[in-house]
């Protein structure tokens, strides 16, 4: 067992924090008060190849695998958890499952240009009825002639307005329960798509939609995999994406740490630094503790996936579930050591607690991380697949 980080991997690290010092930190509470998308830097990430990392190089990826793409994630999202997003939208939740299922032709029209960050992706499986019940999702993709007319509400989908691919998930065949649901990748410029903007606590520059098609008229190449298959593709496409919430909340994690130990430092009361204070400093060590365990889990659950092994649900869960709780914690403590400084929008730290939340929400609830390792345990439902 190694717990080290190879040179490459460090090097990686460096490079990530370099990048994100320079080009997001400086502006990340302006663009989350100004509910800013920043394209253009998505688009230097993805001439980076910071989206493809677990893309063999034949499809314009880097294939240098999970574990560095749950680096350089975390480093990301410790500038802007809005910018981490684009992990899973230009790779996680959209290019993964294309190469996983996809043709070979589907594989080279859609993959290099998402993870170039050329076009921008999304997934849709949400619907206004469906959140942690997804096989209660009501859209449908009725066939016509060699393809599929495809109607149906999505929301809550992460660059909704301005995705130019999505992977959109939809019933073929109602009577088949399950196995009636199918995978589709749509060109969101189809006639009949249409979307709007949600505002929501945090996260503000990583905006969020909803997608409504209107019989939109997809091509046979839309369908991703065998008619039918959407609810496999749909979970496994859910067990990688929930990797970039575990290694986002890390990211945000950290920045609260590093946010509490500066000012700690600065700031006196009493004649003396705060961080002479013992109830600070048991707050600093419990945040330390806790960004430890879900950054180890975390780097588990990626290293299983570059061993081939993306059915690995129950540890993806732990790392999720517990860089969440780990976040939430966190930014409620650098809150606390920072005072009126935190709640104020002088200092990040609320913007980092407005984003922490999200990660208990966000693809998969922790009641539903919960759920699926519980079920584990009692061996009513094997999570791993
Ligand atoms: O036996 P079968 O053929 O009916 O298939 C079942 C099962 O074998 C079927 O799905 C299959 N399956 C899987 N296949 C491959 C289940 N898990 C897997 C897997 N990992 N790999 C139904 O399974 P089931 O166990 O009966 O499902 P259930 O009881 O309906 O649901 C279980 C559960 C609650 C855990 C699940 O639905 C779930 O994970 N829900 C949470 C959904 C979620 O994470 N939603 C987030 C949506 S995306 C998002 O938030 C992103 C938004 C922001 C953004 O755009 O970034």
């Amino acid at each position: 067992m190694d717990f080290g980080l190879n040179e490459e991997l460090v090097a990686m690290k460096e490079a990530a924090r370099t990048f994100t010092e320079k080009e997001i930190v400086p502006h990340a509470d302006k663009w989350d008060e100004e509910h800013h998308f920043p394209k253009d830097v998505i688009k230097k990430m993805g001439e980076l190849g910071y989206f493809g990392c677990p893309v063999p190089e034949d499809y314009g990826g880097t294939d240098v695998g999970f574990l560095a793409q749950a680096i350089l994630c975390e480093e990301v999202s410790r500038g802007s958890s809005s910018v981490r997003v684009a992990f899973n939208t230009q790779c996680l939740g959209t290019v993964v499952s294309i190469l996983r299922h996809g043709t070979e032709e589907q594989k080279q029209k859609w993959v290099p240009d998402l993870i170039n960050a050329e076009k921008i992706g999304c997934f849709a499986i949400t619907e206004p009825n469906a959140g942690s019940d997804v096989l209660a999702l009501k859209a449908t993709a009725k066939k016509d002639g060699d393809g599929y007319i495809l109607n149906g509400s999505k929301t809550w989908i992460s660059f909704a307005s301005h995705a130019d691919l999505a992977m959109v998930y939809a019933y073929t065949d109602r009577s088949q329960g399950s196995r009636g649901m199918s995978a589709f990748v749509v060109d969101m410029h189809s006639e009949g798509v249409s979307t709007s903007n949600l505002d929501k606590l945090g996260t503000r520059s990583s905006p969020t939609g909803e997608i409504s098609f209107e019989d939109v008229r997809l091509p046979a190449d839309a369908l991703l995999g065998p008619e039918g298959a959407g609810v496999k593709i749909v979970f496994s496409s859910l067990n990688q994406t929930r990797l970039s919430c575990a290694s986002g909340g890390v990211g945000v994690a950290q920045a609260c740490l590093d946010a509490s130990i500066q000012y700690c430092l600065e700031r006196e009361q009493f004649g003396k630094q705060i961080g002479q204070f013992q109830m600070n400093q048991a707050l600093l060590a419990e945040m330390s503790a806790e960004i430890e365990a879900a950054r180890l889990l975390t780097y588990k659950a990626a290293w299983q996936k570059d061993q081939g092994q993306l059915g690995n649900v129950r540890e993806t869960c732990l790392a999720k579930y517990t860089a969440g709780m780990a976040v939430t914690h966190c930014s409620e403590k650098a809150m606390r050591i920072l005072g009126a400084y935190g709640y104020s929008t002088e200092y990040p730290v609320a913007r980092y607690y407005r984003d922490a939340i999200l990660y208990q929400i966000v693809e998969g609830t922790t009641n539903v991380q919960k759920m699926i390792l519980a079920q584990d345990l009692l061996g009513y439902r094997k999570a791993n697949r």
